[in-house]
């Protein structure tokens, strides 16, 4: 199908502005995506009509607001076709859930001498959380490296395996390189050796078609605010075996069964894993979102993604001294590149009063960055509501900026 994007902005609010009196043109869609009209809606509907807190009250509105959480769970259960709802755990975004299995799991599976493997392109979500758990059980960190085209060289994970390996920690999408990595084969290696596998999604959730079960995966991790959805919302799925062994990551209401002071026994799935009020409303419009992405079709939408992608590529790369960082064929939305002579920050800050907004630094990707021996770089990463001719805006804005140095 192909997507009517002039109809689909009408949708997003926010890109009718105008920035220093130029039209917006929103290059930061890997950092968070804007949101539609419909979604917005629903947020606002929320608030004004069905607002109580879930799971505790016998009032209607708090029926209402339970109701139309738990069917947001079902909506995520299906995006990503999980066996059962269960496995759907609910958390403030991928950072919180990749902190709650390295928690949780590190409590329940990790032991002192084990080791985890790390990719060398990871976000620093998912770094730090394995560093402080292997600084708690005195575990290790063994990086699985990547090339100089940006890709993940996982033929090297099986040599990188021994017998105290417990789980690689690998993204299914790289927020610089645009990377997609091969999760059902890592999953497979991994699973031959008695390895599991945690993947950060926070990057392919609103480009790729996600079947975890047959990915395999153990643990699957994304935000909503990514996918056109709300902030302070995102997804755990855990295959249910290893929730079920894992402790509770905190501790308060709605994750108890019964509190003695003599002790305590904990919710089932998914509850257990939800301490607290959650973020009701975000989950409730995180439904609208997934409804939205899927009237959009992901596929439809990574198909004009890579039309914008490769159009962009093609004029980036006749600019003299421009060079791309991730060159892998086949790759997500997303280019870093840097140019000779100027400085990442200074093409960002010029760019903007173009009226575009990109994201320049290291990304909190600073071991990626080491890779390539740079500091930083400027990114343009694209969602379905960008277009040809803003890229073309773009691509002359950076000659005039280039010009000026
Ligand atoms: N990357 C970017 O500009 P949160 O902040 O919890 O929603 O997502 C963290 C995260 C984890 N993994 C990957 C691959 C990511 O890209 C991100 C978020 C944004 O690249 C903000 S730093």
């Amino acid at each position: 199908m192909t997507l009517d994007i002039q109809k689909i902005r009408e949708d997003f609010p926010i890109l009718q502005q105008k920035i220093y009196k130029q039209p917006l043109i929103y290059f930061d869609n890997a950092a968070t995506t804007q949101r539609p009209r419909q979604v917005i809606d629903v947020l606002t509907r929320t608030y004004t009509e069905f607002y109580g807190n879930i799971h505790r009250a016998a009032h209607f509105l708090a029926d209402k607001a339970t109701l139309a959480y738990e069917e947001t769970r079902e909506k995520v259960r299906n995006l990503i076709n999980a066996e059962s709802r269960e496995q759907i755990i609910f958390t403030k975004g991928t950072t919180e859930s990749i902190n709650l299995v390295a928690y949780s799991f590190g409590e329940a599976f990790i032991h002192e001498g084990d080791e985890i493997i790390v990719s060398e392109m990871e976000h620093h979500s998912n770094i730090v959380p394995w560093q402080l758990l292997a600084g708690r059980k005195g575990a290790k960190i063994i990086m699985l490296p990547i090339n100089d085209e940006g890709r993940l060289e996982f033929e090297k994970l099986e040599s990188l395996i021994s017998p105290r390996t417990k789980l690689i920690a690998v993204t299914h999408v790289s927020n610089v390189l645009g990377t997609i990595n091969p999760i059902k084969q890592i999953a497979q290696i991994a699973h031959s050796k008695n390895v599991r596998i945690f993947v950060d999604g926070a990057q392919a959730a609103a480009h790729l078609i996600i079947n975890v079960q047959d990915l395999d995966v153990d643990f699957y991790a994304f935000s909503a605010h990514k996918m056109y959805g709300p902030n302070g919302v995102g997804v755990l799925y855990g295959k249910k075996e290893l929730l079920e062994q894992m402790p509770p990551y905190q501790g308060g209401g709605e994750m108890i069964s019964e509190v003695r002071f003599s002790g305590t026994t904990y919710n089932e799935l998914p509850y257990k894993f939800e301490a607290g009020t959650p973020n009701i409303s975000g989950v409730i419009t995180f439904g609208a979102a997934i409804d939205y992405l899927g009237n959009i079709g992901i596929e439809n939408a990574a198909a004009w993604e890579t039309e914008l992608l490769n159009y962009a590529t093609v004029r980036l790369i006749q600019i003299a001294g421009l060079r791309v960082y991730g060159t892998q064929p086949g790759k997500s939305g997303v280019i870093s590149f840097n140019v000779e002579g100027v400085h990442f920050f200074d093409l960002g800050t010029m760019l903007d009063k173009f009226g575009i907004a990109v994201r320049t630094g290291h990304h909190c990707a600073d071991p990626l960055m080491e890779h390539f021996g740079i500091q930083g770089t400027v990114r343009a990463s694209f969602a379905f509501y960008n277009t040809r001719e803003e890229i073309d805006v773009f691509v002359e804005a950076l000659k005039k900026i280039i010009s000026m140095f």
